[in-house]
């Protein structure tokens, strides 16, 4: 049996917006009522009223952490405007993870915003950081004992979609325009859909890195938690020709953040697959019968990749794999594919690689941001009765952590 160190964290993560259901006063419900094509989160799986249940299922399993976020929207529903009452609930989640032995892992900002930050300029406006600033500092007052905060998930993915929208507007003179459906020929259409999403404008990601940087000072000064932040990993390899261009590609995608870790307490790894980059940019990943559901190639080795990644551009800061899984139907596949996993997660900690944790995602099937298809949950949810099913990859992990370690 291969063990993992002592007070190993063993758990699962999810993001408010995607599992609460009715999250009305954030720019993400905005949007979903107004893009066509992209299904609406609606309810959720309600886990906003159902996060007892949701909590006992990840305890029974025996697992002992359990990260989530507080929602910012719900929280400062207008600007300057707190809830007591929105605060005091995700006090009691925390309050609920302690009484049951979970290690709370909490997430201050998980992709949405509130409604009126985003109509007010969002992340771009001039004042962007005084916003979020004063919100952190509220989010204190119900952090005590609290030892694991994340200021932000996956500032490089909220980057490279600020940067494809901004370059968007500015090619179409202030309208929205599709890069792909633009595209003056097939190859351009190809080229602009293989690199939509992948570079982020360093002045974007610069401004993400001083953020996080004045969130972390806040947190330090009003709390004893150990501060981090999350972030997107892609397991990023060169084909042959394209060393140069990974280095490219990898720097504005990832590095920039990987850099901003150092001096954190701690960093969140979230790894899924593996892609390759050519000497023109990133390459598709190629169609095999075991993509996942979100068009992804099975690579469970991207989490070993990703970490040792980490902690070379971080300089070792230490780590906790926030988010590792697969959108699939097939649970058995889930269990091959995180027992992989964790085989590779255990090389890296033999060498050394401090890792502090395995938090999979995630706990319940749950909305991706626009679809209710892909399944990654350890959970499946009836959206009319809200019935949970756990699956069996939820007694799975629950077993590998009552033996903090794989057979
Ligand atoms: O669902 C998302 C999550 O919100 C952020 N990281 C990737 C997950 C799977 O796509």
């Amino acid at each position: 049996m291969t063990t993992f160190p002592n007070g190993f964290l063993w758990g699962a993560s999810t993001a408010p917006h995607q599992i609460e259901g009715n999250n009305v006063n954030s720019d993400w419900w905005a949007q979903e009522q107004v893009t066509p094509g992209m299904e609406l989160s609606g309810d959720a799986v309600d886990s906003y009223h159902r996060y007892r249940e949701d909590i006992q299922l990840l305890a029974d399993a025996g697992l002992n952490s359990y990260r989530f976020g507080i929602e910012w929207a719900r929280i400062e529903p207008l600007p300057g405007r707190f809830s007591k009452a929105e605060l005091a609930h995700y006090r009691r989640m925390i309050d609920h993870c302690v009484e049951l032995g979970i290690t709370p892992v909490i997430t201050l900002q998980h992709f949405t915003t509130p409604l009126w930050f985003a109509k007010d300029g969002g992340w771009s406006a001039a004042d962007a950081s005084d916003k979020f600033e004063r919100f952190v500092t509220e989010a204190t007052t119900i952090l005590d004992g609290v030892e694991w905060v994340a200021t932000m998930n996956e500032p490089n993915m909220q980057a490279a979609i600020m940067t494809a929208m901004k370059r968007m507007q500015e090619q179409a003179g202030g309208q929205w325009q599709s890069p792909t459906v633009e595209a003056d020929s097939d190859e351009d259409r190809e080229q602009a859909s293989r690199n939509f999403l992948t570079y982020a404008d360093p002045t974007i990601s610069r401004k993400f890195v001083d953020i996080h940087h004045a969130a972390r000072e806040i947190l330090h000064a009003r709390t004893d938690a150990k501060v981090g932040w999350t972030i997107a990993a892609g397991a990023l390899t060169a084909a042959p020709g394209g060393e140069a261009k990974l280095e490219e590609i990898r720097y504005g995608k990832e590095d920039i953040f990987w850099e901003g870790s150092r001096g954190d307490d701690w960093v969140g790894v979230q790894a899924y697959s593996s892609q390759e980059v050519d000497a023109t940019g990133l390459v598709p990943h190629p169609k095999r019968p075991d993509n996942t559901l979100v068009g992804t190639t099975y690579r469970p080795d991207s989490l070993e990749m990703a970490v040792r990644h980490a902690t070379e551009v971080t300089q070792g800061v230490p780590i906790i794999i926030t988010e590792n899984g697969i959108a699939t139907r097939d649970d058995a596949q889930r269990i091959r594919y995180t027992d992989e996993a964790l085989q590779g997660l255990h090389h890296a900690i033999s060498d050394g690689i401090d890792v502090r944790g395995y938090l999979h995602w995630t706990l319940l099937d749950n909305f991706e941001w626009g679809h209710w298809e892909p399944t990654f949950g350890l959970i499946a949810v009836d959206r009319d009765t809200f019935e949970r099913s756990p699956k069996p990859s939820l007694a799975w992990l629950g077993a590998v952590a009552a033996r903090n370690g794989i057979a």
